[in-house]
């Protein structure tokens, strides 16, 4: 076993509860210099896995708490090592103290995900299951919880060991080919072995596809809003947000420096961005914020474009559709409903010939902002959604996915082609190999390293 680590793992503020928590080898002896059981006898000769009332005390002996312990034997706990966990009253100057008197007895300060990096050493985890644990930590939208919550449970590793299992039994039954070099290999092996590998690849461009609305979920989308001055893109965002975020005055070119602003819109989190009015100009300032304005809008996967529906569009109109031209997704959204519109048809058609979404909204009154949800939910719906956890959010499970693919790709034609065994069998060693990369099997120490980094301390 390892040596003992301590940390607090709830929120260092005032609170109902606050716990500290401690792994390791030492773990329940430092946890009996300091904590005292209220029925006399010490923590160890408690029941495992249930709550001991106590006193908990301080390096120099004074009581600091009454509070809670938990203790579990190793393996049967969250590191698969003995594990403490002492539950106080929620007071920063208690867990501080309490924390100080941890390490007096013996304890050090655990590193950033080093509990849930143990659970991974000991086999108590995968690390697709341990990146699940941060994602479940970071989630910022429903979605994005109930896909980590799920892949917490399996969901992803359940996939990837039945590819593994697969592509074992590929290298197997061709490892007694080579051994026997002179025998012809039978014409239904090649056949079944092609199948394993054709369903084996399926699975994984199913996982593969997933990540695309995966990175939707974990990153959001970065959205910009631009128009001409006054348009009303300030009104809009206040309007989404639903508070009075930008300032919006009838001056046109009140929007100077860009705003960004974080939003859940049809179930998207959106990156939003308000944006200075497009015009040509000859203020400094206004000049720089038109360029930023462009540079949002340039590295934008969606722009909401506004025009104001009730006066004519304008030449500054047309630097809007020049700039909306390029971007991945876009949406025309004419706003000022609440007012006479003024267009006439062919300024109409030229708006919807532009846009293949165009919404009509007053920011102003937040009337038809339902129209621009729906809209925006559409543009980033799936044709086939992945299963409810099956979905990767994570660039280096996504990029270990491909190259597991173009390995099995290159063992398939190989096959075809009539090649060697042994060509076949590196190809779906390297598919292999890639795979334990993303469970963990094979992966790199610095790697797993940087994963575990991404944790917060006492997680
Ligand atoms: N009637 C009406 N007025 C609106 C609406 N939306 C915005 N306005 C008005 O239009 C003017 C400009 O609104 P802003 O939101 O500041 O426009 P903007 O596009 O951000 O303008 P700049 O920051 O100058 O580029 C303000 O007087 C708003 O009250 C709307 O839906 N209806
Ligand atoms: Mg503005």
């Amino acid at each position: 076993m390892a040596d003992t680590i301590a940390a607090v793992s709830t929120l260092l503020g005032r609170s109902a509860i606050g716990i500290l928590r401690m792994s390791g080898e030492e773990a329940l002896a430092v946890a009996e210099r300091v904590f005292r059981p209220d029925n006399g006898r010490p923590l160890g000769q408690q029941p495992t896995h249930k709550l001991v009332n106590g006193c908990f005390y301080g390096a120099d002996g004074a009581l600091l708490d009454q509070c809670v312990a938990v203790w579990c034997r190793g393996p049967r706990s969250y590191t698969g090592e003995d594990t403490v966990e002492l539950q106080c009253h929620g007071s920063p100057t208690v867990l501080a103290a309490g924390l100080r008197s941890l390490f007096a007895a013996g304890a050090r300060q655990a590193l950033r995900g080093e509990f849930t990096k143990r659970a991974f050493l000991n086999g108590k985890l995968d690390l697709v299951r341990a990146e699940a644990v941060i994602d479940l930590i970071d989630a910022e939208t429903e979605e994005m919880m109930a896909n980590a919550a799920h892949q917490l449970g399996g969901a992803v590793s359940a996939r990837m060991e039945a590819v593994y299992s697969d592509l074992t039994d590929v290298m197997s039954h061709f490892h007694a080919v080579i051994d026997y070099p002179d025998e012809e290999i039978e014409p239904f092996l090649l056949e079944q072995v092609d199948g394993t590998l054709s369903r084996s690849a399926g699975t994984l461009e199913r996982l593969l596809r997933s990540f695309e609305r995966g990175r939707v979920v974990r990153e959001g989308v970065p959205c910009a809003i631009i128009g001409r001055p006054n348009a009303g893109k300030s009104s809009l965002l206040n309007a989404l947000l639903g508070y009075e975020r930008a300032i919006v005055t009838d001056v046109a070119g009140t929007t100077r420096d860009t705003i960004e602003e974080k939003l859940l819109l049809g179930g998207v989190l959106l990156r939003l961005t308000d944006t200075a009015g497009l015009r040509g100009t000859e203020d400094p300032v206004e000049r720089i914020g038109v360029e930023r304005a462009r540079a949002a809008a340039a590295s934008a996967r969606l722009l909401l474009a506004v025009f104001d529906g009730s006066a004519p569009l304008t030449a500054d109109d047309e630097r809007v559709l020049e700039a909306a031209a390029a971007a991945e997704k876009r949406v025309a959204v004419v706003n000022k409903a609440d007012l006479p519109g003024v267009w006439t048809p062919a300024e109409r058609e030229r708006i919807a010939a532009a846009f293949p979404t165009v919404c009509t909204l007053s920011a102003k009154e937040g009337t038809g902002l339902e129209a621009l949800s729906g809209a925006v939910a559409a543009l980033f719906a799936e044709a086939e959604p992945a299963p409810l956890g099956e979905m990767i959010t994570n660039e280096r499970q996504a990029e270990a996915l491909s190259r597991a693919l173009e390995a099995l790709g290159r063992a398939r034609s190989a096959l075809r082609a009539g090649i060697t065994p042994d060509a076949l069998l590196t190809d779906v060693e390297e598919a292999m190999a890639a795979l334990g990369e993303i469970t963990g099997r094979t992966v790199r120490e610095d790697i797993t390293n940087r994963i575990f980094e991404r944790f917060c301390v006492g997680k």
